[in-house]
């Protein structure tokens, strides 16, 4: 039993592999490899279970996460994911320890920082009717500001509720207390569903909403997923507008759907009618299981836009396409004259299904990418940090966890959420995805990460069969979905050669340890 116990052998597995090729060898031999091999860098990458050890007894689903950063001081962080309502989770160490921050009643929820570092902001939606056939008839979206030093967001600072059908919220913040909101509308005329509002006093009061879609949506409406991206006073907005539809085993596609990106040069002010960053078949499923699936987890719209911090010009969109039967692909599109044109970079294996894409580049222009796949053969999750230095020229894929889908079965959609999240300060990326907390050291029947630490209690060896959850109590609690927060500080190709003298001394480190 313990609460941050680091499995050891496995967390250094990869590192020793290395270390052992090179031991032996001169400092200039491993410089000279290091640099021949900057193209396969993909690192072991500590993920953190964020479930408090206060915690210790649930079981629920914690699915959805997000996550919020002082960009003032990032060991200040705050995460959110569905469960016993909404609970929230702070850290004020850099995410190694987590602790609870009350929960709110929602149904979804974003976080983001304020960038003067005051305080954090959750934009929540509640459902309030629904049709008889279950549809969402009016909804509520609430916006709440909460600082490190309380222990809970505590009341909401503004109510938006027009009567309407308000749909998945997202939140970002900019520089002089702009705070934007965007979210779907499905009450808006003509299906025109894509929707921003924009607060400059953070979050407290709110300018009329603007509908971000300029035409009618031959698919009766944009996909779910509305995202933003701030740098400065730009502020730039992407949405999926489906195309025609038609339905396929497990769901709905839509042909010829427009991934559509609007900006701002005025902090929300008025926004540019859209450009087409990309044509793709959008998708729609809440079943489970089906081959529009990531298994368990629904699928819809993915989407993801992040701009660089340095450069408001250089603008990066991920999107969802399905790309066959059975098959769906996450693709990576770029911009570096501020939208007007459009750049193909990246698309994931076709050899497995991939989704919740999360993006963002860092300070020293390193590209990270957030996604989750599923492999129908294995019928295994897997999560990935893509990153990129160099434009997609290269990219590293690192592997943070490998799950079964089989277990634990689904208690409500979405299993493991509608969405990842990453974002950055500085030069280093903070991440949080869900995933089973199952870590038997066995994606066959459980889970396997390359390095986790769990908080929560525990018996036995996490990454082998002996691993059973405890509460504070001492007693079993079953294997559950549970939010994982990881940072990372990608080196830059300058620095290889330092890395390359740090991992010798590593090297040393480790093999007295072993
Ligand atoms: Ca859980
Ligand atoms: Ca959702």
């Amino acid at each position: 039993m313990g609460n941050d116990y680091r499995p050891i052998t496995r967390q250094i597995g990869h590192r020793f592999q290395r270390v052992g090729i090179m031991y032996g060898l001169s400092v200039a031999t491993v410089i000279v490899l290091l640099s021949v091999a900057q193209t396969s860098r993909a690192a072991v990458i500590n993920v953190i279970d964020v479930i408090p050890n206060s915690d210790s007894s649930e079981a629920f689903q914690n699915s959805e996460p997000s996550l919020g950063v002082n960009p003032l001081n990032p060991l200040q962080m705050i995460a959110g994911s569905f469960g016993n309502g909404t609970p929230y989770f702070k850290s004020v160490d850099g995410g190694t320890i987590w602790s609870d921050y009350g929960a709110l009643s929602t149904n979804d929820k974003s976080i983001a920082w304020r960038q003067d570092g005051v305080a954090a902001l959750t934009s929540t939606l509640q459902v309030l009717t629904t049709n008889p056939n279950g549809s969402l008839k009016t909804s509520q979206i609430q916006t709440f500001s909460g600082t490190i030093g309380a222990s809970s967001f505590g009341t909401a600072i503004n109510t938006l509720n027009p009567g309407q059908a308000l749909d998945q919220p997202w939140i970002r913040t900019g520089p002089s207390g702009q705070t934007y909101e965007v979210y779907n509308n499905l009450s808006n005329t003509g299906g025109r569903s894509a929707t921003m509002r924009v607060s400059s006093d953070n979050g407290a009061t709110f300018a009329s909403p603007v509908t971000l879609e300029t035409v009618n949506p031959v698919g009766g409406q944009d996909a779910p997923s509305v995202r933003s991206a701030v740098s400065g006073s730009t502020v730039y907005a992407v949405f999926t507008r489906w195309g025609t539809f038609s339905s396929v085993t497990g769901g709905d596609i839509f042909s010829n759907s427009q991934v559509v990106v609007v900006k701002s040069t005025n902090s929300g002010a008025s926004f540019s009618a859209g450009t087409t960053a990309a044509t793709t078949t959008g998708y729609f499923s809440t079943t489970n299981n089906t081959p529009l699936t990531l298994g368990q987890q629904r699928t819809s719209s993915d989407v993801a836009i992040a701009v660089d911090p340095n450069t408001a010009n250089h603008v990066l969109v991920a999107y969802g396409d399905r790309t066959g039967a059975g098959l769906l692909q996450l693709k990576v599109v770029e911009s570096t004259d501020g939208g007007t044109t459009w750049t193909q970079k990246f698309t994931t294996s076709s050899a497995m299904r991939s989704a919740l894409p999360a993006l963002s580049i860092a300070a020293n222009g390193t590209i990270g990418l957030l996604y989750a796949s599923y492999d129908p053969n294995t019928n295994q999750f897997s999560q990935h940090l893509l990153t990129t230095s160099n434009d997609f020229a290269t990219t590293d894929d690192s592997l943070l966890g490998t799950e079964t889908n089989a277990t634990p079965t689904i208690q409500f959609n979405p299993y493991i959420g509608d969405f990842y999240d990453l974002t950055s300060v500085d030069d280093v990326f903070y991440g949080i995805f869900s995933a089973s907390n199952f870590d038997n050291g066995n994606p066959l029947t459980g889970a396997l990460f390359p390095d986790v630490t769990f908080q929560r209690d525990f018996m036995g060896t996490p990454g082998t069969p002996s691993f059973e959850l405890l509460n504070l109590a001492g007693n079993p609690v079953g294997f559950s979905i549970d939010p994982f927060f990881f940072s990372f500080d990608v080196p830059e190709p300058s620095t290889i050669v330092l890395l390359g003298t740090m991992l010798l001394g590593l090297a040393a480190l480790r093999r007295r340890r072993l």
